[in-house]
């Protein structure tokens, strides 16, 4: 890890402990079983709010099981599918946290539970007692029902699928031309999480074209390779297909792909364009490639399996990131918990062929390199992002970031002063970006390394970006415990990295959140993304539900406030998808 990082890491720390109210004085601490800390990476956990509202029952139950009510298992099962399972794991066999099956939690017993719950621990445990966001009462009801087995909620395969799937607007119905006169290209779509809409805006006049229903907590957008269709993905795993050259743009199919999802995408090779679709799901562990035009659900693929290094078994490795390969009729499949991405050739899906790379564990989000032939995933868990050949289908390296949580998005791409080619991601855990230089040919002792890493504005980073028109890079901060921070974006000019090597780029705060002129809430800013000439970059300006939210439009040229767009109906907006950049894998 360079000096850069390790400095970055104390002061993070220092800070985020100071504005959590962390930094107890000393008796307090003591109190405190050993080593219990938090961080904005603890917090950006998956919580399976779709699995929270199922109805369960009490499992198996014995003689001296703690004395539970069925309302109280239904309580309880809610806040741990919405709070815990995410690093627990559903059936509570550990994922990133540690197991909690009942050998395990009878074995420690209740009052170390209680004082788990309480206080949290350093490897990431929220302190959820004395945080606030459990009550006294939740954390006793929590500490009794990890006592008892846990419920498994329902498989969902094919006849669950095939209930769930409609067309709305056959393909023999819908328009043999575009019908609108939308610029689709410079369309944005935009998720409304807390709604479960997207929002389309239009790039050039900022108006929404139309608001439109989508699942649960919506999650991504992605863009059919001929830009037509646009493809939604909800929490609750209902997929939405959206036909973009209706006089009005509405979905024309859906689907329900499992309980809980964050990922989906359509298949993009020469040939196969716009012919089928893929969906990732966290709950059950599988994903399904669907027909491109329909949605109808044609193959589902289990992702249960063994760790790739341990090679144990592991019964729930959550779908992340699916990308469609540029350089093959593949869909790269990354699977968290067992650390394997999937190159699955969909040319003959009655003879499914899978190429099965050996990674890292807990795989999450990530994006191409310029050319499109290297894909770049975090483990983020690990501090590692592993790099793949697309063409080769084989794994080119496994690099450690040096910064705490790598928390990439799909990465940004840009030509740097004295390295050449690189990818950035920036962290969760720490304020520290790192470039990874991305061309083996042209720049062989840079290719696939660090080649610089130095500080943004603060942890709590979620995505970065820039574009090829542009020559800046754009780093968020909406984890950032601090509420400025959180509100603030770090612009650093590309041209100018290549100064003296030792001391770091600096970068332009943008007001972001400032600019928005929201007076209730405290809105975090999130996800930059370009318009389709890359002259424009838009941010989210996120409050509550029930508060004002904004988007931002800079001037990339001149980092100017361009356009504050607000709208009743712009309710948490977070994810913003331009068609064009989407559809080309453009970051
Ligand atoms: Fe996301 C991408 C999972 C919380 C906004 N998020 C992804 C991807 C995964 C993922 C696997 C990659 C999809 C792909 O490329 O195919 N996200 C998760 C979680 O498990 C997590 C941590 C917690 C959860 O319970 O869902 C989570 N994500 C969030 C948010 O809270 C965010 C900030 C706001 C929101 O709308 O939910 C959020 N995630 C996003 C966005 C992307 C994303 C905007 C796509 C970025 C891009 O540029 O492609």
């Amino acid at each position: 890890m360079t000096r850069r990082a390790t400095r970055a890491r104390t002061l993070l720390w220092t800070s985020a402990a100071l504005a959590l109210g962390l930094m107890v004085a000393p008796a307090q601490a003591q109190d405190k079983p050993k080593e219990h800390a938090d961080g904005p990476a603890a917090a950006y956990e998956p919580s399976m709010t779709t699995l929270g509202q199922l109805k369960v029952e009490i499992p198996g139950r014995k003689p001296d099981d703690p004395v539970m009510t069925q309302e109280e298992f239904q309580k309880a099962t809610q806040i741990y599918f919405e709070r815990c399972a995410g690093c627990h794991g559903v059936l509570r066999k550990g994922a990133t946290g540690k197991p909690l099956t009942t050998d395990i939690t009878r074995e420690n017993g209740y009052d170390y539970l209680h004082s788990f719950i309480t206080y949290g621990s350093p490897a990431g445990m929220p302190n959820w007692g004395t945080s606030g966001e459990l009550s006294e009462a939740d954390v006793d009801l929590m500490a009794r029902y990890l006592l008892l087995e846990p419920p498994a909620p329902p498989e969902w395969g094919m006849p669950e699928m095939k209930g769930s799937w409609q067309v709305l607007v056959k393909p023999e119905d819908r328009p043999k031309q575009k019908e609108n006169d939308i610029d689709i290209e410079n369309l944005m779509s935009v998720t409304l999480r807390d709604a479960g809409q997207i929002a389309l805006i239009d790039g050039g006049t900022y108006d929404i074209r139309a608001v439109i229903d989508t699942g649960y907590a919506v999650h991504i957008s992605r863009i059919s390779a001929s830009g037509r269709y646009l493809f939604v993905i909800g929490r609750d795993g209902l997929v939405n297909m959206i036909d973009l050259w209706m006089k009005e743009p509405a979905s024309v199919a859906q689907i329900k792909i499992g309980i809980e999802a964050r990922s989906v995408e359509t298949s993009k090779f020469e040939g196969w364009e716009d012919k089928l679709a893929i969906a990732g799901a966290y709950w059950p562990p599988q994903y399904v490639i669907m027909d491109g035009e329909t949605l109808e659900p044609l193959k589902i693929v289990s992702t249960r399996g063994n760790i790739y290094d341990e090679q144990v078994y592991h019964p729930e490795p959550r779908v992340a990131s699916i990308l469609a390969s540029h350089y093959k009729p593949e869909f790269i499949v990354n699977v968290k918990e067992t650390g394997k991405i999937l190159f699955v050739d969909y040319t003959d899906l009655k003879n499914l062929k899978t190429v099965e790379i050996e990674a890292e564990r807990f795989l999450h989000d990530g994006g191409f390199d310029s050319t499109h032939r290297y894909f770049l995933v975090a483990a983020n868990q690990r501090g590692k992002i592993a790099v793949v050949d697309t063409k080769e289908d084989k794994l080119t390296a496994l690099i450690e970031t040096g910064g705490q949580t790598p928390h990439p998005g799909r990465g940004a791409n840009f030509t740097h002063p004295v390295y050449g080619p690189v990818w950035a991601t920036s962290h969760l855990g720490d304020e520290s970006v790192a470039l990874i230089g991305t061309d083996p040919e042209g720049h062989p002792d840079q290719a696939w390394k660090i080649v610089d890493n130095f500080f943004a504005l603060g942890g709590g980073s979620l995505f970065i970006k820039t574009h090829p028109n542009s020559t800046h890079l754009y780093v968020d901060a909406p984890l950032n415990p601090d509420a400025e921070v959180s509100a603030n974006v770090a612009v650093f000019d590309i041209p100018a990295m290549g100064g003296d090597p030792a001391v770091d780029p600096e970068f332009r705060t943008l007001p972001i959140g400032e600019w928005a002129g929201i007076a209730d809430g405290q809105p975090r800013v999130v996800q930059p993304e370009f318009n389709k000439e890359g002259t424009e970059v838009w941010f989210s300006v996120w409050n509550a539900k029930d508060k004002e939210s904004a988007i931002v439009v800079v001037d990339d040229k001149t980092l100017e406030l361009k356009q504050v767009i607000k709208d009743p109906r712009l309710i948490t907006p977070t994810g913003k998808f331009n068609v064009l950049n989407t559809q080309k894998d453009i970051y």
